[in-house]
């Protein structure tokens, strides 16, 4: 073997003298005037900027998701990698994680975000064994920790992955087997001691796997008893242990299942009540996977919220004419406004926040377009915020909406709401009052009222 340094190598060297990944970048500075071209400013996003009361990063708490933006590489199932990173130096060593991760931090520092998350796996490398894989974990928590300290970022969210590895390709806490459930479980024992470790202020669940591809060899009803089964041991060992994070779900209807148990918004909220199990959990919502629902974007959003469950937002799109998961950077100003009217109608969003569950398109190879793409969705919500706040302190839309439910204040519509109405009740009314008078919905309007605030 050749002794004569490769390229790379000489690259990695070099960074371990500098350590600055993103040379020529610096602190993302806000710049309201700047010219369509200009990509590596702010226009709209000022974080101490006041929007109702409250700092724009309190509104937003902004996230960096790890997986995407440093384990991605650009892959997809017809094609290998486009995006080679300059700190990677193509092992899978616990010494290239801990370089990988001080890239990130600098990248969290000069964007100005506030919190990152990760998969247990994006961290670190799975050894042999799982006291192996826990040791090489530590290692890089190790490191985490004191970088967070240095940086002040914190952790959003942690979670475990339970899909990749091939154990799981029957489900982890869904399997048929449960020998590879009890597998799940010991992983998921060292995530929350990491999320603890961390000050996490959340721990997500996604069950990728959970779920089944034909119901001819699915037992579904023991399957989701067991995934019952397994939460109460995440509590109680949440409990003992006295981590304080918010435990959430994230729904997805399908992919890589053909039909995923945590379908949508109102499924898991039914299977938490099934198993009496909501006073643990919020929901953890991603628009990409709403709309692989087959529902409009903000629809789970408001739902969650609707029932005092939404707990933090991926915030991410697809394309919906696609029908598959494509994790894009949220670009769209009308959608993010329609979330953050929502999340400013619910008081905040805070322990959780808006997490950047989106990868960079495999073509968009420069080390820049992770700035660029994560700087343009700050700035989209950072509008979408600033247009709800406006809906919110005119109030005329919420006015159209309230004139449309007058008749639940008063009289039987008021005694039906509040359950003191009978069926006889309402058979005498309408033997004296006759057919309701029909009222438009007025959908253009509202339609209408929502471009103004654009
Ligand atoms: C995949 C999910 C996943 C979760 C975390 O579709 O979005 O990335 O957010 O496991
Ligand atoms: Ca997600
Ligand atoms: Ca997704």
């Amino acid at each position: 073997m050749s002794q004569t340094p490769t390229k790379r190598q000489k690259v990695i060297t070099q960074i371990a003298k500098e350590e600055e990944f993103f040379p020529g970048i610096g602190r993302i500075q806000y710049k309201p005037d700047a010219g369509a071209s200009e990509a590596l400013v702010f226009r709209h996003y000022q974080a101490e900027e006041e929007v109702l009361g409250r700092t724009m990063q309190d509104w937003l708490r902004f996230s960096v998701c790890y997986w995407h933006s440093f384990r991605g590489v650009g892959s997809d199932p017809f094609g290998t990698g486009t995006i080679k990173r300059h700190w990677e130096d193509g092992t899978d060593s616990v010494e290239n994680a801990k370089r990988r991760l001080r890239a990130a931090f600098e990248f969290f520092s000069k964007l100005g975000n506030k919190y990152w998350t990760f998969h247990d796996r994006d961290l670190a490398p799975e050894g042999r064994t799982l006291a192996e894989t826990n040791a090489n974990l530590d290692q890089v928590v190790a490191l985490a920790a004191e970088l967070q300290k240095t940086h002040g970022i914190k952790l959003l969210w942690a979670t475990c992955n339970l899909f990749v590895h091939p154990r799981y390709m029957h489900g982890a806490a869904t399997s048929c087997d449960a020998h590879v459930t009890t597998y799940a479980a010991a992983q998921v024992k060292k995530g929350l001691e990491v999320a603890k470790k961390l000050g996490a202020e959340n721990f997500v669940f996604w069950g990728g796997r959970e779920g089944y591809h034909s119901l001819l060899n699915t037992d579904v009803r023991a399957e989701l008893d067991h995934l019952a089964a397994f939460y109460k041991m995440v509590i109680a060992y949440k409990e003992k242990i006295g981590y304080k994070g918010q435990l959430l779900i994230e729904p997805k209807a399908k992919e890589p299942t053909r039909h995923q148990y945590d379908y949508d918004a109102q499924t898991v909220m039914a299977f938490l009540h099934q198993y009496n199990l909501t006073k643990h959990f919020k929901l953890n919502i991603e628009p990409n996977h709403t709309t692989l629902a087959g529902h409009p974007y903000e629809h789970d959003v408001v739902f969650a919220s609707a029932y005092g469950l939404l707990g933090s937002i991926d915030a991410n799109t697809g394309s919906p004419d696609l029908g598959w998961d494509t994790d894009q950077f949220p670009m769209d100003v009308r959608s993010c406004t329609m979330v953050m009217k929502t999340v400013i109608d619910q008081g905040g969003i805070a322990p959780g926040g808006l997490n950047f569950d989106a990868k960079v398109r495999r073509e968009s190879t420069e080390l820049k377009d992770l700035f660029i793409a994560h700087i343009a969705a700050m700035d989209t919500f950072a509008r979408g915020l600033k247009n709800a706040a406006n809906i919110i302190s005119e109030g005329v839309m919420a006015k159209a909406l309230n004139t449309r439910y007058l008749s639940w204040n008063s009289g039987l519509g008021a005694r039906i709401a509040g359950g003191e109405a009978s069926l006889e009740e309402c058979e005498k009314e309408i033997l004296e009052r006759g057919e309701p008078t029909p009222a438009s919905g007025h959908q253009e309007h509202f339609e209408a009222m929502l471009n103004h605030y654009l």
